[in-house]
């Protein structure tokens, strides 16, 4: 049966009926639960989610989480259209399983992977993540997903492999922003080797312990929550190992205006707005904006990755 994801109200939560949600799927068990959803869940995502030990994880903010409503119909994949409320208006009947992966370059186990070898045996993740656009809005985000890092080491990167590639599906038929030239399609993007080995670096799966809805880039995105959130790339259908830096969508569009690090940085202006402050998003419109943070607040967990590089020049 096909469902779409649309909005329920029971959807439209706040953190603690988020919580006593997260015991109900524990209780109601594996079928209950996937049938709450649009897709067949790996018994891995179910675990998690009913898993309240994991609910803040030694990662995850004490922040309160934005809504599922904010989440779900306020955010950016050109790839279905270039305001707020497309992705949400134009994803719901993207296809979003079978699922197929490739994975490629300087590695040992290369090939095509169905979703459900990707996700593999590890055990999923929830962590709560400030999230930070590049316009200057920001959330709080609880996501559920598997620490890249983990999931990479199974393909037995070699040690020619310095970066890694991500790429999104290219099917204008089922995306119609692709229909136009936007950005240079399919969305590409790429972290050093050290980002994507970073315990912080996600591979989501999901999203308040369900799974991932399309217009959040299901089946597969990722999350650097130190990073602007376009390198946040959706509906990954390609993994490649590389030697060299990569090129991705954002700098190919406008590399004064984009750069291959993308750390979110107070500091430096991006050329048409200050980076300096930012609207947390469900906050109020009254509400005045608030400080950005260096590295969006996880400066202690991730500067040394950039220890002796100019992040003015390198951003
Ligand atoms: N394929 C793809 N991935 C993408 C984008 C996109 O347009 N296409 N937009 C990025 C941007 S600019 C942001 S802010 C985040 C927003 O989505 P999220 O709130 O679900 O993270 O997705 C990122 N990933
Ligand atoms: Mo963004």
């Amino acid at each position: 049966m096909k469902t779409k994801n649309k909005i329920h109200p029971w959807e439209i939560t706040s953190e603690s009926v988020y919580l006593d949600r997260r015991q109900f799927l524990l209780a109601a068990g594996l079928a209950t639960a996937a049938g709450m959803t649009s897709l067949a869940l790996p018994g891995q995502l179910m675990a998690a989610t009913g898993d309240l030990e994991s609910v803040q994880g030694p990662y995850s903010t004490d922040e309160p989480p934005n809504s599922w409503k904010d989440i779900t119909t306020y955010n950016n994949f050109y790839e279905f259209g270039t305001a707020k409320d497309d992705p949400y208006d134009n994803a719901q009947e993207f296809r979003s399983q079978p699922w197929t992966v490739k994975v490629s370059g300087e590695c040992d186990k290369p090939g095509e992977y169905h979703f459900e070898d990707i996700i593999g045996p590890h055990t999923l993740e929830d962590r709560v993540y400030r999230h930070r656009c590049v316009e200057a809005w920001s959330m709080v985000v609880p996501w559920v997903g598997i620490p890249l890092g983990d999931l990479l080491k199974r393909f037995d990167p070699n040690s020619d492999a310095k970066f890694v590639r991500f790429k999104t599906l290219h099917d204008p038929e089922q995306m119609p922003g692709q229909r136009r030239p936007v950005l240079r399609w399919p969305y590409v993007e790429g972290l050093t080797i050290a980002e994507a080995m970073h315990p912080l670096t996600l591979m989501v799966v999901g999203v308040y312990g369900k799974t991932l809805p399309n217009q959040n880039g299901a089946p597969l995105r990722l999350i650097t929550p130190w990073k602007y959130g376009f390198k946040g790339i959706k509906s990954i259908v390609e993994i490649e190992f590389t030697s060299r830096q990569p090129h991705t969508s954002w700098e190919i569009a406008n590399s004064r205006e984009y750069g291959f690090y993308a750390n979110v940085n107070p500091e430096v202006d991006h050329p048409r707005w200050s980076q300096a402050r930012e609207r947390r998003i469900g906050a109020g419109v009254f509400d005045e904006k608030q400080p950005t943070l260096m590295f969006n607040g996880y400066a202690e967990e991730v500067a040394e990755l950039y220890a002796g590089l100019d992040l003015r020049k390198n951003y």
